[in-house]
């Protein structure tokens, strides 16, 4: 399986790990601690050297509560530093924006790729991603950040985000955008109790027919302190054991703050997937 990121080619035979640069002063995990630009190319060239294929950087905060950021504010936090990775890394560079004018403003800096939680639903969104060639993670999120962690609901949870994430391809499609340039992601966390995430990643590989490349972002996430009882300092273990359980289900790309750790799992994943991992 391959992924087309502007001129480059991302082959996804191996599964890759895709390494978070928040450039947010409010991000729930690591509070802000990668604002400042050098520390921030500091962080991103630590992730690059443990294994990082990607580095997905992001302006904006999507936890549940996080205060909303003018355009012109994220393009100031971003583009910066997707200039210098560009400059500095062969990595691919991604994008975590939902914002049209953040989207063309990064590609224009050197990103090929763009990760949406809003999966290109935004006003312009849509056509600003078409005019690119980056490529695109499409998500699945219900409800909006600030309160989609209220009142989750699905009749068929696993029906419903494949349905949304069908929708979407098509819609990409529609506007130019070809299948070898998409990404799916159930959206891990997005609106979803702990019932949902777990159903979601049990069904990976129902998602994994649509034929194209999944994207799984456990990293951290309340679904640890749901299930471990764990605080965010405690949840690497976790993510470990559901990173390769998602690899050996079909994933393509891993979404982490722990680079290096995952790399490991994933190799370790890997090499059982070469062996002949079966569920059957
Ligand atoms: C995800 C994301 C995810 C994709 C965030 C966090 C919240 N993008 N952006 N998938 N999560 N594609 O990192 O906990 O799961 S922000």
């Amino acid at each position: 399986m391959q992924l087309r990121c502007g001129s480059r080619t991302l082959d996804l035979a191996q599964p890759l790990v895709m390494g978070i640069l928040n450039v947010t002063p409010d991000s729930f995990s690591d509070g802000g601690k990668f604002i400042g630009p050098a520390q921030a190319l500091e962080h991103a060239q630590r992730m690059i050297e443990a294994g990082a294929r990607i580095i997905d950087v992001g302006g904006e905060s999507t936890r549940p509560g996080a205060a909303d950021v003018s355009v012109a504010e994220e393009i100031r936090r971003v583009v910066p530093i997707i200039e210098a990775l560009a400059a500095q890394t062969s990595a691919i560079i991604s994008i975590d924006t939902s914002k049209a004018g953040v989207m063309t403003a990064a590609v224009a800096a050197g990103a090929t790729l763009i990760n949406d939680v809003r999966a290109l639903q935004e006003p312009g969104a849509l056509e600003a991603a078409s005019r690119t060639d980056a490529a695109v993670c499409l998500m699945h999120m219900q409800g909006q950040p600030r309160t989609m962690q209220h009142e989750p609901r699905y009749d068929d949870v696993v029906g419903e985000v494949t349905a949304f994430l069908e929708q979407r391809v098509q819609a990409c499609q529609a506007a130019g955008i070809a299948q070898d340039r998409l990404v799916l992601d159930p959206g891990i966390g997005f609106g979803k109790r702990l019932e949902h995430n777990l159903a979601l990643l049990a069904h990976l590989p129902a998602l994994g027919r649509s034929g194209l490349p999944l994207l799984v972002g456990v990293s951290r996430k309340s679904m640890f302190q749901a299930l471990l009882g764990r605080p965010v300092e405690q949840r690497l273990a976790g993510g470990l054991a559901v990173g390769t359980a998602a690899v050996l289900a079909g994933a393509a790309i891993l979404r982490v703050h722990d680079v290096a750790e995952t790399v490991d799992a994933v190799k370790v994943a890997q090499a059982l997937r070469a062996a002949g991992y079966s569920l059957t």
